[in-house]
């Protein structure tokens, strides 16, 4: 045991009558919404990255957090992952994720960098024997270090795409080592700064063989995870190549990978690439896509990904309703890549801001489940496409234009507009949240 989070309790459902600040109000894992229950929807995940080693810089400054287990040392990394087991228990997280470099030292070669991940590996296997947590995904950081700086499958430099291809095999190893339900590739420089010195033609088909080989080799070791594509318009790069969900699913396509690849849909993303979070959602479940969720929010004003943890009940409504119409998670789940303020720097302050986010989480899926439950929603949609149940008008999709014009005139055809409703349908949506 450390003593980081010395004093601070387990977290318990007690209610909304709850007084502590240390106690979910809404999220109660054993209680059943729409026939499953709230933990088995809402799959929290842990990210890594953010809550143990993130130093909590700025583009104006550097570390705030002072953690004993900063450094790189394989020392610190055991520390770091005592930490961690210390708060999944005390929030009786389900799930964590981790890229490579959280969670190990870089070493002086690819050799010992790969010796330190399978040591590091090991004792987070030890510690989940004696943890209920398990791993929803793995990922490599291929964008942190300098030789990533003009990206990783997609560099011009073929040792770099090299140093990528076998980093990721180490790290799907590793995922099934855990027993990861999914394995995440987040193209963090796979784009580009400037045109002037970019071959889109080259740097798409290394792209697509990259991930051709990331396909082949889940099959080979038998991962019988999901290979997930986390969407990103910009930043770092200037432009990203997986911009949005239909981006992607055009990669996808061109490449022939779209049965094999989901994506994970990250909040703050989608507001990036002028999306909402809930049309990025909607797209990829009616794509066949649909993964895993990050979730966090982008402050609206600053324009950059500032991975805040959730605090909008009716934003999350939104998304968990088109999670539910999707189906709900199957290998995926709700993972919290967000990172406290620069300026909370106390240990409680990791756990509360876990605390809320899981609130706020549970109080939109019991709001998108009733909603959902209560039909009115789906049974207008369904009426206003209802004209297309008939089969003379489904007969269209299968005639040609010609046939088509014959039936105007024969039958008269006069379309009269019909309402859309949606202040109508606004104002029943927010009497669910
Ligand atoms: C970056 C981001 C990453 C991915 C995993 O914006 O979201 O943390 O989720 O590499
Ligand atoms: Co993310």
């Amino acid at each position: 045991m450390t003593d980081f989070f010395k004093g601070i309790p387990q977290i318990r459902y007690e209610g909304e009558a709850a007084t502590s600040d240390f106690a979910f109000r809404h999220y109660n894992p054993d209680e059943v919404v729409a026939g499953k229950r709230m933990e088995d929807h809402l799959r929290f995940a842990v990210a890594w990255w953010h809550s143990f080693a993130w130093p909590g810089g700025d583009p104006f400054g550097g570390q705030t957090f002072d953690r004993p287990w900063f450094g790189d040392t394989m020392a610190a990394a055991k520390m770091k992952a005592d930490v961690a087991f210390e708060m999944f228990d005390i929030l009786q997280a389900p799930f964590f994720c981790f890229h490579d470099a959280d969670i190990r030292p870089e070493g002086a070669s690819f050799a010992e960098t790969t010796r330190n991940l399978e040591e590091v590996v090991d004792y987070i296997g030890e510690k989940m024997q004696g943890s209920s947590t398990k791993l929803l995904w793995g990922t490599a950081n291929l964008f942190s270090h300098r030789r990533f700086m003009s990206g990783a499958a997609t560099n011009p430099d073929p040792e770099v795409f090299a140093w990528s291809a076998a980093t990721v095999k180490t790290c799907m190893d590793a995922t099934l080592k855990l027993g990861g339900e999914n394995y995440v590739l987040w193209g963090g420089r796979e784009g580009y700064e400037t045109l002037l010195n970019t071959d889109l033609t080259r740097e798409a088909e290394q792209a697509g063989r990259f991930l051709q080989m990331v396909v082949d080799y889940k099959h080979k070791i038998g991962f019988k995870g999901a290979i997930l594509i986390e969407p990103k318009p910009q930043e770092p790069s200037k432009h990203q190549y997986d911009y949005d969900v239909a981006t992607v699913y055009g990669f996808l396509k061109r490449f022939g990978l779209e049965h094999e690849v989901k994506v994970n849909i990250e909040q703050g993303h989608a507001i990036l690439a002028g999306h909402s979070f809930e049309h990025e959602l909607a797209l990829a479940a009616s794509l066949g896509l649909f993964g895993s969720i990050d979730m966090n929010r982008n402050d609206y004003q600053s324009g950059w990904d500032t991975d805040q943890f959730p605090d909008s009940v009716p934003e999350m409504a939104r998304a968990y309703y088109e999670v539910l119409r999707a189906g709900g998670f199957t290998t995926g789940g709700t993972n919290f890549d967000a990172k406290i303020r620069r300026q909370s720097l106390d240990p409680e302050d990791l756990i509360l801001a876990h605390v809320g986010a899981m609130d706020v989480c549970a109080r939109a899926l019991k709001a998108a489940a009733a909603l959902l439950e209560d039909g009115a929603l789906e049974a207008n949609r369904a009426a206003r496409y209802a004209g297309w149940d008939k089969p003379e008008n489904r007969a269209m999709l299968s005639s040609d234009l010609a046939s088509i014009e014959a039936r105007v005139r024969a039958e008269g055809i006069d379309p009269q507009p019909k309402s859309g409703r949606q202040e109508r349908l606004e104002n029943l949506w927010n009497r669910f949240v």
